[in-house]
């Protein structure tokens, strides 16, 4: 790698930042069961540090997004669990409102047909931009599991206009500093019409919404054939692109470990926005986050492992060298250009890793560190031991 090289992979990863969720930290699991780990975290106190135990050894998580009905006991001030956070060393980041839990929105939140509970779907998002704002949030992400399951069931139609009234009606409350991201996934858990099924669709309501509404790209919501870099590359193109769920998948939302299956995927999305930086002389506005539960890898190591694969890639899209990939294009020149983008990929960028974290007197390797670090051992022991004082003794409580 040539000096050059090495100071635009620096200066990327100088730049990237990626959220942490509080949820990967807990016990979650498939629709089929759940298998408990002795060291989940049982409560936000637990979340919060392992959120900061992945912050300390990466240097680039510094905010962790947090699921309301989940993370915030009901009557309970914010602050408070925005000074915890400070206290583990990271900060609140993404808000996500919960709108698919409770026994009301058996017939969808935003969309249900029932006025009544299109209104309380609409106060639980506007309580969720108070906790923003309480605890210095900028971001409201929106996820809506609303859907119909067979032909005939809703009108597709009124079930659009009422995303579009509830949207422009909750644009309305967000603070000056505030977004709302929009975030689409073409089925489950609707399986004949989602009513955010698709990037566009994503779009169409942002754009109704209010200025400071954008999409939501989670990579995982995605048919197998569809070319997500495009859809990036668009939503870039129209300032839509607001921010990202990463995670992999082999089949549909698998919430697998970033990188594990396609890292080139990763890759080219990342390539879509250097290069879009590069023409427009200016890095866009993009929220970096991780959406990822694990059954089976121990939490914080297959969130460290995501962090780390996200900074290696994002420092090899930077290495693609855009004037002579413009060159290339211009002269129609296909196997140029593609290799342009190889060469970038196959770079060894762990040079520039390393000198990275040493300048930010960080462990070269995360991972490793944490392993030595005994962290999920007095985890473990800590949280078992709670669990028992609780009578969770089935390694605890979705939380
Ligand atoms: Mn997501």
């Amino acid at each position: 790698m040539t000096l050059a090289q090495l100071r635009r992979a620096r200066a990327a990863l100088d730049t990237f930042r990626i959220e942490t969720p509080s949820w990967g930290f807990a016990d979650t699991g498939t629709r089929f069961g759940k298998f408990f780990q002795d060291a989940a975290a049982i409560d936000m106190n637990d979340k919060l540090a392992d959120a900061g135990q992945v912050h300390a050894l990466t240097g680039c998580c510094p905010t962790v997004a947090v699921h309301v009905q989940w993370d915030f006991k009901p009557g309970e001030d914010p602050k408070a669990v925005a000074r915890l956070a400070q206290h583990h060393g990271v900060k609140i980041g993404a808000i996500n409102p919960n709108l698919f839990q409770d026994q009301c929105y058996k017939w969808g939140s935003f969309g249900n047909n029932d006025p009544v509970v299109r209104a309380a779907a609409l106060q639980h998002c506007v309580d969720s931009v108070a906790i923003g704002k309480a605890v210095g949030s900028d971001c409201l992400s929106l996820w809506f599991a609303d859907g119909t399951n067979y032909p005939g069931q809703g009108s597709i139609r009124a079930r659009k206009q009422a995303f579009e009234d509830a949207l422009r009606a909750l644009h309305r409350k967000l603070g000056p500093k505030q977004t709302m991201l929009v975030e689409y996934k073409p089925f489950e858990p609707a399986f004949y019409a989602t009513d955010i099924a698709d990037w566009g669709m994503a779009l169409l309501l942002a754009r109704k919404a209010g200025p400071r509404a954008k999409v939501l790209v989670d990579t995982g919501h995605h048919y197998n054939a569809q070319n997500i870099e495009q859809i990036v590359a668009w939503l870039l193109d129209e300032d839509m692109l607001g921010g990202f769920h990463f995670n992999d998948r082999r089949y549909a939302d698998d919430d697998l470990t970033l990188g594990s299956i396609d890292p080139y995927q990763v890759f080219r999305i990342f390539h879509e926005i250097h290069f879009f930086a590069a023409d427009r002389g200016r890095r866009p506005k993009i929220a970096y986050m991780i959406d990822q539960c694990h059954n089976e890898k121990p939490k914080i190591e297959a969130t460290i492992q995501t962090v780390v694969m996200a900074q290696e890639l994002y420092a090899k899209a930077a290495l693609v060298d855009h004037a002579a990939l413009r060159r290339a294009q211009a002269k129609n020149d296909v196997v140029a250009a593609e290799l342009i983008l190889k060469q970038a990929f196959f770079a060894d960028v762990a040079p520039a890793l390393a000198g990275w974290r040493k300048a930010n007197r960080l462990p070269v390797d995360p991972l490793a560190e944490h392993r030595r670090s005994g962290y999920v051992r007095a985890a473990a022991a800590d949280r078992k031991r709670r669990r028992l004082e609780l009578g969770l003794n089935q390694g605890g409580r979705f939380a």
